[in-house]
């Protein structure tokens, strides 16, 4: 993949000098993202040198480019995946056809919406993330955290270049749009569910990134297959990033699990030492898990079919699984449990392709459960008795046809009275959240790890764990 253009005010690999229009659209939104990512950003960290991967390149040599950068410094680009010449549709009602480089007419309704949905995740989640820094438990987990909030910066950058250049006007409105909605905003909110949520504390983060980043990576893979070609090669570059957020996730988890059996296996009380108890943890993955799952929205949805049929979004793997034989999908059905009367679950078949959101949340589940498996392994082999399962689709919902009804994680009805009782064994307590608060004090030096966690296995680009991940300015404890 040649012709980066890394010396342009905006890196890019999409020829914008070539379109000046466009080049001096983006230019002009360019400082309003700066003013937002100095407002909404991480707070307190923008003079700071940051050990970063940037994009040079979407190769895979190319893209992994580490050094100390300022954050605001940070070269926000815009970088799609080289396109397949000749690229046909392969799924929904125009399979075969060649695909759109421009936006069908009959879809752009649809498909703007698509866009500016995934679009808001992406700030929404910088501004979920903003005061972490401040209780860092290490500078290895503060590089992580603005890793993870520059790219969702870029991924944000990545929708705002499809608005502009292909929705003219409205998609420059919508463009706009984005840095004014906040996350958790009493009038103007984020546009999903989750991203509204409030991330505090650092196991929420970990439990965030390990699960609600993954929808993105699902999210993504679906857009990854669509027949608007911008789309897909956009999505496809966004997905090399999201691995990273997940790896951040599951091994975060994972090491707070660590240091949690560590204590446990001295027969020492977990709370006693400052960790984090292993029922605390599960409370927390009920949560995150639970929110991200209604990230996919009905189980039954007519928008969905609308997106399949027309070749905007596919199913996960769409053109490369072998087991998706079929990509018109207008036979078939998919089964979907339903509440009947009196917490009776009733059965239902639904339409193929109005059941897509299902189909795809299915896949994210199994996801889920091969990173809970790797946690559940670290238990086991510690000698201890505890195993944390995901709950039931029924459990604790915002979203679709299980939406606030007292379903227990095991997916028994208890009844609204039981479930007002009992919430608090499922989901984290006030006093839950006040305790992992207490342990959240930020730990800034090199090679040092707070109480409640235990340091990674190894660095970053072959770097030890003791390696000046963050350069600060000038005392980070002064400024607290
Ligand atoms: N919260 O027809 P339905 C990421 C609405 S994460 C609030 O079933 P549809 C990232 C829905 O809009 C990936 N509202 O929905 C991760 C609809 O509203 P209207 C983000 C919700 O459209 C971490 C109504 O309910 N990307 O990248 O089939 C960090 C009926 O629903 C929610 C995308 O989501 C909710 N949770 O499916 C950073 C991809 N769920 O029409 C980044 C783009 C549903 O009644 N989005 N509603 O006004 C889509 O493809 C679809 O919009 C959805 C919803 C899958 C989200
Ligand atoms: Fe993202
Ligand atoms: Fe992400």
């Amino acid at each position: 993949m040649g012709n980066v253009d890394l010396n342009a005010k905006i890196p890019n690999n999409v020829g914008l000098a070539d379109d000046r229009k466009l080049c001096k659209a983006l230019e002009a939104w360019q400082p309003n993202f700066l003013e937002w990512w100095m407002d909404m950003g991480p707070e307190g960290f923008q003079m700071d040198q940051i050990y970063l991967r940037t994009a040079v390149d979407v190769d895979a040599s190319g893209w992994a480019q580490f050094d100390h950068v300022k954050m605001p410094d940070y070269r926000w680009g815009i970088f799609l995946q080289p396109g397949v010449q000749d690229r046909l549709m392969h799924f929904g009602d125009n399979i075969g056809s060649p695909v759109w480089d421009k936006v069908p007419g009959d879809h752009r309704a649809v498909l703007k919406r698509i866009i500016v949905t995934q679009g808001d995740t992406e700030p929404a989640s910088v501004e979920q993330q903003r005061l972490l820094g401040q209780t860092a438990p290490s500078l290895y987990d503060l590089r992580n955290l603005f890793q993870v909030n520059v790219e969702e910066g870029r991924h944000l950058w990545a929708m705002v270049y499809l608005l502009h250049k292909y929705f003219g006007r409205d998609g420059r409105e919508e463009a706009e749009d984005m840095l004014v909605r906040r996350s958790g905003h009493a009038d103007n909110p984020r546009i999903l569910g989750a991203f509204n949520e409030p991330i505090n504390d650092w196991l929420s983060f970990y439990c965030f990134t390990t699960f609600t980043d993954r929808d993105g990576k699902y999210q993504l893979a679906s857009l990854a297959e669509s027949g608007f070609d911008p789309l897909a090669r956009t999505c496809r570059f966004m997905l090399t990033e999201e691995a990273h957020h997940m790896f951040v996730g599951e091994t975060g988890v994972g090491r707070v699990i660590a240091r949690t059996l560590e204590v446990m296996a001295e027969g020492k009380d977990p709370v006693a030492e400052g960790a984090i108890p292993l029922e605390i943890v599960h409370k927390y993955v009920n949560r995150w898990f639970t929110v991200s799952m209604d990230l996919f929205g009905g189980e039954d949805s007519s928008n969905a079919a609308t997106y399949f049929g027309a070749g905007l979004k596919g199913r996960f793997r769409e053109g490369s699984d072998p087991k998706i034989t079929d990509h018109v999908a207008l036979e078939g059905f998919h089964e979907q449990f339903l509440p009947g009367e009196a917490g009776k679950v009733q059965r239902k078949e639904v339409p193929l392709r109005r059941a897509m959101n299902l189909v795809l949340r299915d896949a994210y589940r199994v996801d889920c459960e091969r990173a809970v498996k790797v946690w559940n392994r670290q238990i086991k082999k510690a000698g201890f008795d505890f195993v944390i399962e995901l709950p039931s689709e029924r459990f604790h919902r915002a979203q679709g046809v299980w939406a606030g009804l007292p379903y227990d994680p095991k997916g028994e009805w208890v009844g609204d009275e039981a479930w007002a009782q009992r919430t608090g064994e499922w989901l984290p307590t006030e006093a839950d959240e006040a305790y992992v608060m207490s342990l959240m004090k930020p730990c800034y030096e090199v090679g040092k790890i707070a109480s409640w966690v235990a340091p990674p296995r190894s660095g970053i680009n072959g770097n030890e764990f003791a390696f000046e991940y963050v350069k600060f300015d000038d005392d980070p404890y002064a400024r607290l």
